[in-house]
């Protein structure tokens, strides 16, 4: 029932996004009501602010304390924010999701996936299986703007890594690595490739419970960034790339519209475009909330047919403040900072 109500509410503003300025106005007015509590918004009489940082999972807390000082300073970019935030979780080796203390690859080695977006003019810069760097997040902001490319990858992100200066150093934290030999061991002689190829279930799994990547927004009177920074799924094939460095999939941001970001299975949202999918549905008129549910509902059609599981959440923003986050299964949480201080939102759990 739920369901039917959704689809016909998301058909609806579809159509009305397209037949003129008035219905487009309608919906404008809706985008600018805050989700309700409980339903993935933030639980606030004043409404939506025009100054907020927002950011996935419990280290989300720490990472917008540093973005929120780094957004205060005089001249500062939302840029300069997300990328200050999200560095906090890759350096601390408690976080095993992302940067330092990742866990890592089928064959123990941690390879980092980073990107970075500004919603002014649309630039962005990613690094995809980076190895022996501390702050991939950095190195994909100078992608951005010393190269005239977007992705760097392997080899060719860490030559360009080394040549900016950024030190190498080892990324398998201890604890990471005796969480890489237990689960080698337990996949007994098959070796660690192998089983790999037999377990992505089993790696979607423990990445939706409390650890996961750093999604960051930020929001500064009518200024976007995104950042995002991860070690991947844990155990993944050596090689393999998720969500996060793909511009439009793992985040995305535009001025004029909003922003989004993702955390979870990154095949999912790859195949969804997710975030950019949700930037354009907001683009249309649908308030985030509703931007985002529809993308979760198509990406949760694509795994039935695909006969895959695993979770996947967003946090979206529209341009006027309005946050929403939520998820296809339980367990999601987002850490919400504006001049008011930080407060962790429990996402809405999508029927
Ligand atoms: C990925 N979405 O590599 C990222 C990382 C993540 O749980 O969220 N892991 O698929």
């Amino acid at each position: 029932m739920k369901r039917r109500e959704f689809l016909h509410d998301a058909s609806g503003a579809l159509l009305a996004g397209c037949v003129g300025g008035g219905a487009l106005g309608k919906a404008a007015a809706a985008a600018g009501a805050p989700a309700p509590a409980g339903q993935g918004g933030v639980p606030d009489a004043r409404g939506p602010r025009d100054r907020l940082v927002v950011s996935t999972w419990w280290f989300g807390l720490a990472a917008n304390g540093a973005a929120w000082e780094a957004l205060r300073a005089d001249g500062a970019h939302p840029l300069d924010a997300v990328e200050a935030g999200v560095r906090l979780p890759e350096a601390d080796p408690e976080v095993n999701s992302v940067g330092f203390g990742g866990l890592p690859n089928a064959e123990g080695v941690v390879q980092l996936d980073a990107s970075v977006m500004r919603g002014d003019t649309l630039g962005c810069g990613a690094v995809a299986s980076l190895e022996n760097i501390l702050h991939p997040v950095s190195v994909a902001r100078l992608v951005m703007e010393q190269t005239p490319h977007v992705l760097l990858v392997g080899p060719g992100a860490l030559a360009f890594a080394r040549a900016q200066g950024f030190p190498e150093q080892d990324m398998l934290a201890p604890k990471a690595k005796q969480a890489w030999e237990e689960w080698k061991a337990a996949r007994g002689k098959a070796g660690a490739q192998g089983a790999a190829l037999a377990e992505p279930f089993e790696v979607a799994r423990a990445t939706s419970l409390d650890h996961d990547t750093i999604g960051m927004i930020a929001l500064d009177r009518g200024r976007f960034a995104t950042a995002v920074t991860t070690s991947g799924l844990a155990w993944k094939l050596p090689g393999r790339v998720g969500d996060s460095p793909i511009v439009g999939a793992g985040s995305y941001c535009d001025d004029q519209v909003g922003a989004a970001v993702s955390t979870g299975v990154g095949e999912e949202v790859i195949r969804t475009g997710g975030c950019v999918s949700i930037v354009e549905g907001m683009r249309r008129g649908l308030p985030p909330r509703r931007a985002a549910i529809e993308v979760l509902h198509r990406i949760r059609r694509a795994q039935q047919a695909l006969g895959r599981q695993g979770d996947v959440a967003f946090i979206a923003v529209s341009r006027g403040g309005e946050v929403w986050g939520g998820s296809l299964l339980k367990g999601f949480e987002y850490a919400y900072t504006d001049g008011d201080g930080t407060r962790k939102i429990a996402g809405e759990v999508i029927a």
